[in-house]
């Protein structure tokens, strides 16, 4: 009897095999329980290759208080109150795409179409129902539209690589560390940011084996507390000094590569001129960088021997701190050490750049049906991406992280486009991009914004017309994991949509028809949208040839056989193999980069200052470095409302008790952090886990400004500039503050 009833439970729940398609850049194969429509419950992997499992985090797991979130959108809303109010009514979908479709038509007629400004983010990755994607296609079609550039996460990186290689695609396989005999974590921690599902169990294996593991970073990080031998605290902002002295000790000791050097790069002279003091006088030495980074001159030395001996060694840089006034030069600086000491290319090492993905099905991901064609509003103005010279890309685009002020300002500030009429999808960028309170002076004096979202967001807060999104358990779709792999996943609808909502790409077909645009190819069948895109990029095509497994499997691994090593086949035959910058090599010295002529931006990777670093005079009036990484119990904003994962990782600010002591600031304290942009309230936590000096706040806690304008939220971009370095990276991390007791108040 008792046997029969489980049966029947057993066949009451349906298991759906499907993905995550989040910002972490992880694809985790999920399994969610459904019974009578609703999820409940959710596993991850069973592959039955255990060491091969791809584990969901903590995100995944609390997938549930996500979609099934009381405070979910369901119905399209009107705003009806003050701008920032958070007042809306609800209206039907027909009213809303109809008004929508009113007011584009409109701006269109009387500003044309470069006033039309569509700003995209990293909200959903997946192929077919990506709103950025849809939208994109929806306006080209409609006679084009504004927009910004500069990858907000990555341009100093991009950057970077694209100047020295030509090529993003730097990384290894993760279960390529396993060969390496030294991992230095620069400034990466994915114990917290993930970097790929299979990368920590890589890391942790490589521990196993008793490879010796480094983390530099201001923070004693989640990674570093499980992985690491050794932490080298750094003062933020200061690693390319470190790096040069670290050059400065592998010259000295003769520890670096030069026939690699001569076969494969060119430009390593005028870099040994700067670090030896023959261009400026200043030989880089480790003395001269302890005065600079504050680690001890004798852990540079030690460090710099011990990676320019140990063979093979994985120098692992990431965005984070790229994510700064110096960006670019602290991935420029990393690609050299590696070119120095021969890592490139090999297995167990690293060619560095701070991007680390893998080549494998990039085509397909974010593709598109049909690609979009060439936006009009950019006909022939220079290719955004095409040029490293920032004067270019100015042509047509704002920075991502000036779009508030480009909306606030328009032509008169210098900006290409005057701003009518904003669409936000797959972003918050009200809450991501620097400098909120500016931010807000703009959306209260942009004309009209419409945004797609699940959530009523700090962004969604400022719109004029809210259309509810349906989330990933509602829709089928294909994905792949942007930093690592190798492998496909899909997503597999698991419930009917919450109240009214629909995918982005079901708004872009319905308003095509609206705004009377013929041409928007539709794919009313997910199924068979689905197995087009498979066809129409070569890996897929060769992959998976039954949809149907792959469907019912929720994932499609890929076995390479060997781990997949970045730029293997240019080190291992140059002549056959040329990298595309100008020289085919790799460039330590940009002539493209000296062509602009900015002393600002250098040829060469150089140790500056720029702003907002430990050394802006600005620091006597502000003199904590903010740092603002991203969160482990979030992805940015996302998930911002599940009270679970608010519960595992609340959200406090990393202090040390040297800063704290000398302000009466005890640990569990609300305090005010604040600098000229902003101010915002915090509970402190008092932690030696951080460097006397700095500050940390994970980012995307939502704005929530109290009657005297502070932050009671704790949303970090209040305080940070909107600002970006010579490379275009958005300069976030580079951000001076004080902090005191908070006593309430204003
Ligand atoms: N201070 C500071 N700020 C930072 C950073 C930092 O390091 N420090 N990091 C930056 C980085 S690297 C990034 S990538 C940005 C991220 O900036 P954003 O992309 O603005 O961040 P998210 O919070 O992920 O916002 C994504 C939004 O998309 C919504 N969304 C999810 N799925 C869908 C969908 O299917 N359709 C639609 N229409 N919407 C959907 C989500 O609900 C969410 O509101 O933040 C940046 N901001
Ligand atoms: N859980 C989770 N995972 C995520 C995301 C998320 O929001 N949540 N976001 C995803 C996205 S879009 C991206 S772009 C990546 C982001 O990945 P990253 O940009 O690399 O992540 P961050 O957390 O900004 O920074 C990484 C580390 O750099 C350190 N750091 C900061 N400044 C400095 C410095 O000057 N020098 C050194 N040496 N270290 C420094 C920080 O303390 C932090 O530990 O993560 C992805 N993964
Ligand atoms: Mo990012």
């Amino acid at each position: 009897m008792e046997n029969q009833e489980e049966l029947h439970e057993e066949e009451r729940i349906k298991i759906v095999r499907t993905t995550s398609a989040f910002d972490c850049g992880g694809r985790c194969p999920l399994r969610f329980h459904v019974e009578d429509g609703k999820i409940t419950r959710i596993e991850t992997d069973d592959y039955e290759i255990k060491e091969e499992q791809l584990r969901a985090c903590l995100r995944c797991r609390a997938l549930r208080q996500y979609i099934y979130n009381p405070n979910r959108l369901k119905y399209p809303l009107k705003r009806d109150g003050p701008k920032g109010s958070g007042k809306f009514k609800r209206i039907s979908w027909d009213e809303a795409l109809t008004e929508v479709a009113d007011k584009l038509k409109e701006v269109k007629e009387k500003y044309g179409n470069s006033s039309i400004f569509l700003a995209t983010g990293g909200g959903y990755q997946a192929a077919f129902h990506d709103g950025m994607l849809s939208m994109m296609r929806l306006f080209t079609q409609f006679g084009g539209y504004s927009t910004h550039y500069g990858n907000i996460s990555s341009e100093g990186a991009v950057y970077a690589t694209q100047s020295m290689y030509k090529s993003p695609f730097v990384g290894n396989s993760r279960e390529d560390l396993l060969n390496s005999k030294l991992i230095i974590m620069w400034g990466w921690d994915p114990a917290r940011m993930i970097s790929g599902t299979d990368t920590i169990f890589n890391l942790i294996k490589a521990k196993e084996k008793g490879i010796k593991i480094i983390s530099i970073d201001p923070r004693y990080t989640d990674s570093a507390v499980i992985l690491a031998d050794q932490w080298i605290p750094i003062i933020p902002g200061t690693d390319v000094a470190m790096m040069t002295a670290m050059a400065y000790i592998i010259i000295k000791e003769n520890l670096y590569d030069q026939s690699f050097l001569d076969k494969y790069t060119v430009g390593f002279d005028k870099f040994k001129a700067y670090v030896m003091g023959d261009e400026d006088g200043t030989p880089k030495t480790p003395e001269w960088a302890e005065k600079i980074t504050s680690v001890p001159a004798q852990v540079i030395t030690d460090l710099a021997k011990e990676y320019g001996k140990t063979k093979p060694a994985a120098l692992m840089d990431c965005q984070g701190p790229a994510r700064s006034a110096v960006g670019e030069l602290y991935n420029r600086a990393a690609i050299t050490l590696t070119a120095m000491t021969g890592n490139i290319g090999v297995h167990g090492g690293s060619a560095a750049g701070g991007l680390m993905g893998i080549p494998y099905g990039h085509m397909f991901f974010r593709a598109g049906i049909p690609p979009p064609e060439r936006n009009p509003v950019e006909v022939g103005l220079k290719s955004v991406r095409g040029s490293l010279d920032l004067n270019l890309r100015f042509q047509a685009r704002c920075h991502t992280n000036k779009i508030f002020d480009a909306i606030l300002k328009g032509k008169d500030g210098g900006y290409p486009f005057d701003v009518k009429f904003a669409y936000f999808v797959n972003n918050n960028f009200l809450n991501q991009v620097g400098n909120v309170n500016k931010s807000v002076k703009a959306m209260k004096k942009l004309d009209y914004m419409v945004i797609a979202d699940l959530w009523l967001t700090p962004t969604a807060r400022y719109a004029d017309i809210i259309l509810p999104v349906s989330s990933i358990a509602e829709r089928s779709d294909l994905t792949r994991p942007w930093p690592s792999g190798p492998y496909f996943t899909i997503a597999n609808k698991a419930i009917e949509p919450l109240g009214e909502c629909k995918s982005d790409i079901r708004i872009a077909e319905e308003l095509a028809d609206k705004l009377g645009v013929d041409e928007f190819v539709k794919y009313p069948d997910e199924d068979k949208a689905l197995k087009f895109m498979l066809k129409m990029t070569a890996d897929t095509r060769k992959e998976i040839k039954n949809y149907r497994k792959f469907k019912e499997d929720g994932i499609h691994r890929i076995k390479f056989e060997e781990p997949y090593v970045a730029f293997k086949k240019e080190i291992e035959d140059p002549d056959n193999n040329p990298l595309g910058t100008p020289s085919g090599k790799i460039e330590i010295c940009s002539q493209r980069i000296a062509d602009l002529n900015n002393p600002e931006n250098p040829a060469i990777p150089k140790y500056m200052e720029r702003w907002e670093g430990r050394y802006d005079p600005l620091s006597k009036k502000y003199p904590l470095q903010m740092l603002s990484p991203h969160p482990k119990s979030r992805i940015h904003s996302e998930m911002y409302l599940v009270e679970w994962l608010k519960e595992v990782d609340p959200h406090i600010a990393w202090i040390n008790p040297i800063d704290a002591d000398s302000r009466g600031i005890k640990d569990g304290d609300e305090i005010l952090v604040f600098n000229d942009r902003g101010k915002l309230t915090i509970k402190a936590w008092l932690t030696e886990r951080i460097i006397p000096g700095a500050i940390s706040i994970f980012e995307g806690a939502w704005y929530d400004p109290d009657e005297n304008g502070i932050d009671r939220g704790g949303c970090v971009n209040t305080l940070t500039k909107d600002a970006f370095s010579p490379g275009g990276a958005s300069a976030l991390k580079s951000c001076l503050v004080e902090m005191k007791k908070f006593e309430g108040g204003a």
